[in-house]
């Protein structure tokens, strides 16, 4: 039987396999303007906008999807052939597939072919929020102190053309001068990212672009703008030709980028939303006055876990999450790691069991269908590791607990850069210090401590004789004796602890 293509006027015979918006998509207005419109966005900000505006009353949430990097034209080009439209398939744990057409995002634009257009909707009066996931590397701050980096050439780009700006931190600056030469209101800034206090660290970064390229903004900012912290929360692997094909198979739907995601899925804001804000709550969403202690949760646990899996599951040669997870020494390595090094730094977290959670992520992790792949994973682990395992490792330092594991899987990752492992399987390294971390892995073939002077990532670490020497301990039994005899070696003096 053919397929039908997936957009507007193929819904009707769609909705006979799978479930189609059932809401007037047309009507909707435009209340949010969403940078980064990959796969995360779509299995979870969007999901729950979607779910929400099934509510018939809910007219004023739709969202503008924006491509920002030239790399993003095929998603762009992707939601504008399909009106917006794409499917999202939940894997659930029995390995069922549950399919639905998501209609939540009603504009899509790209940025590099029109800046002016995504500037003047981001100053649209009608949207109320502007939300970003451009991954933790976007928010362009240095992690030894914390600075806006002004060295990215981006950046001085932006200062230079701010009509046609490149970066994120140009188009709000624009933006955001146009509301208040309009005597606008302001809006939500609202990070959908996976950074301990992404709403401080979103405010803190435009704050310090908006000071040298437009200094007279930064009051407007400061009281006509919000920005809440928020944890964000749902796997979603690349999706593969093989999704594409099953969705066709099995559905009849030619959707040329689906949305794979695991069943699981959880979303914790701050309330703080200044031009009001969708009631999110509504689909399961849960809004609270403090979010950090579920962000350090989440991020030290989830994140770190899988930095984990990742990286020695490299190591091991497997090339998927559930793979790694189930492997029983790594797996002991995960329990331990968990228990011992990050529990103790996460203090008291009101209504949630911790055991439960940890549980629960064990669960997720092995979850056979999802195949999440370690090379997405480990990519862009420079700025993934300073954020999901060095604080932990710094709190661990100061009140002397364990940092053995975290440091081992440091190690792993100074082997890791060097881009094969000792199978001789090549390792794929896709991120942006890919050139520093090559060479600093390749030195430390002969000095382990060489990978520890990337100061961007591991700030002062490399002058911690405690950390120094467990790294280096951890790096030449992995060189010498292997990386499985290794994992079972670090594993063989403590308990299998959660
Ligand atoms: C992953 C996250 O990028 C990563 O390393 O840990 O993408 C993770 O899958 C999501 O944060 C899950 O919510």
């Amino acid at each position: 039987m053919a397929s039908f293509k997936l957009n507007n006027q193929n819904l009707s015979q769609i909705a006979a396999k799978v479930l189609v918006p059932q809401y007037n998509r047309s009507i909707l207005k435009t209340g949010i303007v969403h940078v980064g419109i990959g796969g995360f966005h779509r299995s979870h900000q969007a999901y729950y906008t979607d779910q929400l505006l099934h509510d018939e009353t809910t007219k004023d949430w739709g969202i503008c999807g924006v491509a920002l990097l030239d790399f993003d034209a095929k998603i762009y080009n992707t939601l504008k052939e399909q009106d917006g439209l794409y499917t999202l398939i939940v894997k659930e744990l029995d390995g069922s597939l549950t399919k639905s057409v998501i209609g939540s995002i009603v504009e899509y634009l790209f940025a590099p072919e029109d800046p002016k257009k995504v500037i003047e909707k981001m100053a649209s009066p009608e949207v109320k929020i502007i939300s970003l996931t451009i991954t933790e590397g976007g928010y362009n701050y240095d992690e030894a102190t914390g600075a806006f980096n002004f060295g990215n050439t981006l950046i001085q780009q932006d200062l230079d053309n701010p009509q046609a700006p490149k970066t994120i931190f140009g188009y709000l600056t624009q933006a955001l001068k146009l509301r208040k030469e309009r005597s606008l209101k302001g809006c939500t800034i609202q990070s959908c990212d996976n950074i301990q206090g992404n709403g401080h660290v979103a405010k803190k970064m435009l704050l310090s672009y908006v000071r040298v390229a437009e200094p007279g903004l930064v009051a407007w900012i400061e009281a006509n703008v919000s920005f809440p912290n928020a944890m964000v929360d749902r796997i979603t692997p690349a999706t593969s030709a093989l999704d594409i094909e099953i969705l066709k198979e099995s559905s009849d739907i030619d959707d040329a980028w689906p949305v794979v995601c695991e069943p699981f899925k959880q979303w914790v804001i701050e309330d703080d939303f200044i031009e009001g804000r969708p009631a999110w709550e509504t689909v399961g969403a849960q809004f609270v006055e403090d979010v950090v202690p579920y962000e350090k949760m989440k991020l030290r646990l989830l994140n770190a876990g899988h930095s984990v899996l990742g990286i020695l599951g490299a190591l091991y040669g497997f090339s998927t999450i559930d793979e790694a997870a189930s492997n029983a020494d790594i797996s002991s390595f995960l329990r331990i790691y968990m228990g011992n090094e990050v529990t103790p730094t996460l203090g008291g977290l009101e209504g949630v069991n911790l055991k439960n959670y940890k549980f629960s992520l064990i669960q997720r992790f092995g979850n056979t269908y999802i195949k999440d792949q370690i090379d997405r994973i480990c990519s862009q682990s420079s700025a993934k590791i300073p954020i999901f395992i060095l604080p932990v490792v710094y709190e661990q330092l100061e009140k002397k607990g364990s940092i053995d594991y975290a440091a081992f899987v440091i190690a792993a990752f100074a082997i890791y850069s060097v881009g094969v492992n000792e199978f001789g399987t090549q390792l794929i390294i896709k991120d942006a210090m890919e050139i520093v971390l090559n060479e600093k892995a390749i030195l430390s073939r002969k000095n382990p401590e060489a990978f520890l002077e990337i100061e961007s990532i591991f700030g002062k670490l490399k002058s911690n004789e405690t950390f120094v020497e467990a790294y280096i301990k951890a790096y030449q039994n992995i060189v010498q004796n292997g990386i499985e005899k290794s994992v079972k070696d670090i594993n063989s003096n403590v308990l299998n602890e959660i």
